[in-house]
């Protein structure tokens, strides 16, 4: 009986979606599929975070980079679409110290007050240069960053950190990497306070899970989430681009029209 309810419920809701989405389309202002950029929009939330940006860096939803010349084969494109975010960033451009320019470009709503426990997958995609690699070795990389409240017990009035992932060297150069996973390669570490506290702070960083562990270890409220992002700095010049971030189980395809959410496989 319930299950016939069921049913008949679910194919009443798919008579419906092509009226509503009839409705939608035919009346001006109505927020429909593709969203019209009003108040109700849920489709993009990505962009500069003000807040954290210093200097005048870039961070440009392009096309491509379609490349290096002579790369041929999926390398040659962005991984999703036809586009990707470009990110330029300084390293000696401000009268701050230190000199160098910082870049986040993330959402600042649809993460908020979800669970650091939550989060099983996290990567991305880079296109990483030669030069990129000269101006601070191997491992100058752009990361993924996730502001959040740490509420450890042991820091009551800490109610900031940002958890940041350091990449590995990028597997190739010149071209497109693969799907770089941060929860098995690289480095994670929180800035502030409760890096001292938990162990997992830029000198000695840890591993996802181990982060994720140390953030868990005391117990009472849990790690939450404020913000996601992608961003560099502040260390080196960085020249680069990023797509395909993956959380969870949505990939973020960053493209010129905006950010796409795309269910991931
Ligand atoms: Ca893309
Ligand atoms: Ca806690």
């Amino acid at each position: 009986m319930k299950t016939r309810i069921g049913m008949r419920r679910w194919a009443a809701a798919l008579l419906a979606a092509p009226l509503v989405a009839l409705i939608a389309a035919a009346i001006p202002g109505s927020a429909s599929a593709e969203g019209d950029g009003g108040h109700n929009e849920q489709r993009d939330h990505w962009g500069v975070i003000t807040r954290n940006t210093i200097g005048s860096p870039v961070a440009d939803l392009r096309n491509g980079p379609f490349g290096t010349f002579g790369v041929v084969g999926p390398a040659s494109r962005p991984p999703y679409g036809q586009g990707s975010l470009g990110i330029e960033v300084a390293d000696n451009s401000t009268t701050l110290t230190p000199h160098s320019e910082k870049i986040d470009f993330g959402n600042e709503v649809d993460f908020y007050g979800k669970l650091v426990s939550g989060l099983t997958q996290v990567g991305f995609h880079v296109f990483q240069t030669d030069e990129n690699i000269s101006y601070g070795g191997a491992g100058n990389m752009p990361n993924i960053r996730f502001e959040i409240d740490p509420n450890l017990a042991a820091l009551p009035t800490t109610t900031y950190s940002t958890l940041v992932w350091l990449p590995a060297p990028a597997p190739v150069t010149n071209r497109w990497s693969g799907y770089l996973d941060a929860t098995t390669s690289g480095t994670w570490f929180l800035t502030g306070a409760a890096g001292t506290a938990t162990g997992c702070n830029l000198t000695t960083p840890c591993t996802f899970t181990a982060v994720k562990a140390a953030l868990n270890a005391d117990g009472g409220d849990p790690a939450t989430i404020y913000t996601a992002a992608v961003g560099k700095g502040r260390d080196f010049m960085w020249i680069g681009a990023i797509d395909g971030l993956r959380i969870n189980n949505t990939i973020y395809d960053f493209e010129v029209s905006g950010v796409r959410q795309r269910p991931a496989a």
